[in-house]
């Protein structure tokens, strides 16, 4: 029976020199940290994912925020270039434990790309136009996943780090938006679902099959996605927010046969 695995990454000792672009930086408890990414662990596991977890270490303070490092597709996994050359030693575990499950390309220098810039949606791929993600990573990615029949559009972001920031996929065809973040015409031929407007951020929802995992500290956007239909499990990431993480950062989900 085909299944899932979730790959995630412990948190690094060094998460206090996480990089930040929107924040200040703020003291990090580490234990509640590490706290509150165990219970996401065990949430994605009550979901139906086997985990496969990954150790880090104090030199790569920003490697639970696993996302950025790859990005995975039914047909291919592609192994990110991160922005932040303080990140980019983060993908050679990855690059190990993925091969396990997908054919692997690389996205190659002078390319950049972070996984959080990449939403795929059925067989359209949105890439955001962030400070992380450049021309060259966002062309190399849409050359590598059109052989397999995936559609690339670039989409144009502000006031936000990442494109899943302000856009995730609530299934192949619905996009919940932080438009105030977000290009929407360039997301043309989605039905989209806002947040609710008191609650920017909201929009990073993470999809394990059919249920959505959101942050526990917007409860008017999980109250929308609810009345919708949505099955939400809510998860506390208030320490991991301060180093600028959300939900879908801390994990990739694999399906696998
Ligand atoms: C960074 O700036 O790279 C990290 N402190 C946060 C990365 C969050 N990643 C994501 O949302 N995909």
């Amino acid at each position: 029976m085909p299944g899932l695995v979730a790959l995630v990454r412990d948190v690094s000792p060094a998460i206090g020199r996480c990089e930040l672009t929107y924040l200040a930086r703020s003291p990090i408890d580490i234990g509640r940290a590490i706290e509150e990414h165990n219970a996401y662990v065990v949430v994605l596991e009550s979901l139906g994912c086997r985990i496969e977890r990954l150790p880090s270490d104090d030199s790569m303070p920003d490697a639970v925020f696993i996302e950025d490092t790859a990005v995975v597709t039914s047909a291919l996994g592609v192994i990110t270039r991160p922005g932040a050359a303080a990140r980019r030693a983060e993908v050679h575990a990855v690059r190990e434990a993925l091969s396990r499950y997908r054919h692997l390309v690389e996205i190659e220098a002078p390319g950049t790309l972070d996984g959080g810039d990449v939403v795929v949606a059925g067989r359209t791929v949105l890439v955001g136009r962030s400070s992380r993600t450049n021309d060259e990573g966002r062309e190399q990615l849409g050359r590598a996943l059109s052989a397999f029949g995936f559609t690339t559009r670039s989409i144009g972001l502000r006031d936000c780090l990442h494109l899943k920031s302000a856009v995730t996929a609530l299934d192949d065809e619905t996009l919940l938006v932080e438009r105030r973040w977000v290009d929407v015409d360039a997301l043309a031929g989605f039905d989209l679902v806002d947040v609710d407007a008191a609650e920017s951020g909201a929009a990073n929802v993470l999809r394990v099959g059919s249920t959505l995992v959101h942050p526990q500290r917007f409860p008017r956007t999980r109250a929308v996605l609810q009345s919708r239909g949505w099955p939400v499990v809510s998860v506390t990431c208030d320490e991991l927010a301060k180093a600028e993480g959300a939900v879908t950062c801390c994990s990739l989900i694999v399906p696998h046969a």
